[in-house]
């Protein structure tokens, strides 16, 4: 925290964190896995931090520190806490100070947090989750800044993702203002169709970095992957679909909105996905060597 390692106990912050009261906190997710080798390897963890800064950039936030310094401090605080698989939470914040939404004197701290993380939607998700659209709509473009990765973008995750288990759902489906298909409170999303896959563009969505991996593993693969608006009914009529993140990995969806896609179980070209995208974390697939980021 702010430069040193100190004991989770003390990673304590102020009642007034200017922060915490007005949502400027740009933060990353990142995921640790041992791989086959018996070496831990963080996952993209540069690309990681570099969407940080570029969170920050957008905030006007300047980060005290360098990516090359988050990047050692993120491998520190893994091997500090003997932990050989995690996830890893690095947040920069407007420490306590002046108050006032536009107060630009207090100080920007960073902490980065790490651990255990298991499957975020639920032990069965590989065998393929339920949707349901959202009454929230993803935030547009020239309200929230999507491509910020910060704390205040969540209030809409959350909103969405509340409603959706509340009614006995696994996760929700967010549209745009538009109507079509942005994302998952927590994840990308992608549909399968004639063994075409496609994706909504960079729009009203956060710039995923697992969905960038997997847009280059079907690539790698010779499978059409195009970015591209679809609304709902695409998805009811899909072969498949899945969605994508860094604490979600690479989750199957079964059903949206009660009605099943596809078989109703992880299609083909999902299966592979997932194989590949877990070759690569755990270094079996040298093809994506470079994601990997050995500690
Ligand atoms: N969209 C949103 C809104 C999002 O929060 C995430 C990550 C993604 C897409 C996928 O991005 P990436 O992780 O770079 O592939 N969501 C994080 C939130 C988890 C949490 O509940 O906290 C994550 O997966 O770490």
């Amino acid at each position: 925290m702010d430069g040193g390692l100190i004991p989770f106990d003390e990673a304590k912050i102020h009642v007034l964190t200017h922060s915490l009261h007005y949502g400027m906190a740009p933060f990353e997710g990142i995921r640790c896995y041992k791989g086959d080798s018996g070496r831990s390897a963080i996952f993209r963890l540069k690309d990681h931090i570099r969407r940080l800064f570029d969170s920050a950039h957008i905030l006007e936030m300047t980060i005290p520190f360098s990516q090359e310094e988050l990047i050692k401090a993120c491998a520190d605080v893994v091997r500090a806490n003997h932990l050989d698989e995690c996830y890893i939470r690095p947040i920069a914040f407007y420490g306590a100070g002046e108050m006032g939404v536009v107060a630009r004197s207090n100080p920007v701290q960073v902490a980065i947090a790490t651990w255990p993380w298991g499957a975020y939607l639920g032990d069965d998700a590989l065998k393929g989750v339920r949707l349901k659209t959202s009454s929230f709509v993803r935030f547009h473009h020239n309200s929230m800044l999507p491509m910020a990765k910060t704390s205040a973008n969540y209030v809409n995750s959350a909103l969405a993702g509340y409603e959706a288990r509340r009614n006995g759902y696994d996760e929700a489906l967010l549209l745009d203002v538009n109507g079509y298909v942005a994302e998952g409170s927590g994840e990308n999303f992608f549909v399968v169709r004639d063994g075409v896959v496609r994706t909504p563009p960079l729009m009203s969505i956060l710039a995923g970095i697992t969905r960038e991996s997997v847009m280059r593993i079907l690539a790698d693969a010779g499978v059409p992957i195009v970015e591209q608006p679809f609304p709902r009914d695409v998805v009811y009529i899909a072969d498949e679909a899945f969605m994508t993140g860094t604490a979600a990995e690479v989750t199957p969806v079964r059903e949206l909105d009660d009605r099943k896609i596809g078989e109703g179980k992880p299609g083909p070209i999902t299966r592979r996905v997932i194989e590949t995208f877990h070759a690569a974390l755990r270094g079996r697939d040298i093809r994506y060597k470079e994601w990997l980021h050995f500690i």
